[in-house]
């Protein structure tokens, strides 16, 4: 090929690379994310931002570095450089591999595995444990009640409107407990811990404003904890296919300023008083 025949393809090239470039900083610019509302959140948006910058240059500095040998090594004339150097080789391919690993496991160990532990470790003394309860295609939620301690429940009792969550009428720390459907109350500024169960298949409990999305599995308990941080209502969705009504499995979160969710739960009667 001639030299501007093969002068017309690296500009293609580089043109090509500076559009990738370019799509990529513009969509990393903006966030597509809602607005968010707990601590954990920031946490993980904070990693989320620190990845995506940390690749993104990786892969802007890579394509230069492509376009920069066309350029310099693509016109057709002979190459200066040897043919093949092992020795080199091999260094170039572990100093990407090497860089690769730092910048991930900067963002695993310092940036993701703190927001890890609040959310996966034991919750924080004095923190509030809703049982929140799944279901085809609706979520049930359950706070201790006044007694702060969750009555025990048996499947065998589970009745759809009389009593959703079988709740064992015998049981004396049971008859305060507070049940309600497709509401979730918090309180802004205190770790909530959430015990997710669900009654028949998996669903899935997420809140696009807390960054928060957890597998909820028949036959086991899986437990999260965060800080809602900013009052307001926002949407629970089921993100897990869970049969023909999953696209109306949906709920709220209202979060209450701290006293105000104090006068709501008080205000509530026990599910089997
Ligand atoms: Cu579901």
């Amino acid at each position: 090929m001639t030299t501007g025949g093969q002068k017309r393809e690296v500009f293609a090239l580089a043109a090509l690379f500076v559009a990738i470039a370019a799509v990529t900083v513009i969509g990393f610019a903006h966030d597509w994310k809602p607005p968010v509302a707990s601590e954990e959140g920031a946490r993980v948006d904070s990693l989320i931002r620190y990845l995506l910058f940390a690749t993104g240059a990786v892969l802007v500095i890579g394509a230069a570095a492509l376009v920069a040998f066309l350029w310099r090594y693509g016109r057709g004339l002979p190459s200066p450089a040897p043919r093949s150097d092992p020795r080199l080789e091999r260094w170039w391919s572990l100093v990407p591999v090497l860089g690769m690993a730092v910048i991930a496991e900067v963002g695993v160990l310092v940036k993701g595995l703190p927001v890890w532990k609040r959310v996966y470790g034991a919750p924080p003394p004095g923190a509030l444990v809703v049982e929140v309860n799944a279901q085809q295609f609706e979520w049930w939620v359950r706070y201790p009640g006044p007694d702060g301690v969750f009555g025990r429940r048996d499947p065998h009792l589970v009745d759809a409107t009389a009593n959703p969550l079988g709740l064992v009428p015998e049981d004396p720390a049971g008859r305060d407990d507070v049940v309600v459907r497709n509401a979730l109350h918090l309180p802004a500024g205190r770790p909530v811990h959430v015990r997710l169960r669900s009654r028949d298949v998996l669903h899935s409990f997420s809140i696009p404003e807390f960054r928060v999305k957890q597998d909820v599995v028949p036959g086991m308990i899986t437990a999260i904890t965060f800080v809602p941080s900013r009052a307001g209502s926002y949407q629970i969705a089921c993100a897990e296919l869970c049969g023909l009504g999953h696209y109306r499995m949906g709920a709220r979160v209202i979060v209450h300023p701290a006293e105000e969710f104090d006068t709501w739960l008080e205000g509530q009667n026990g599910a089997l008083q």
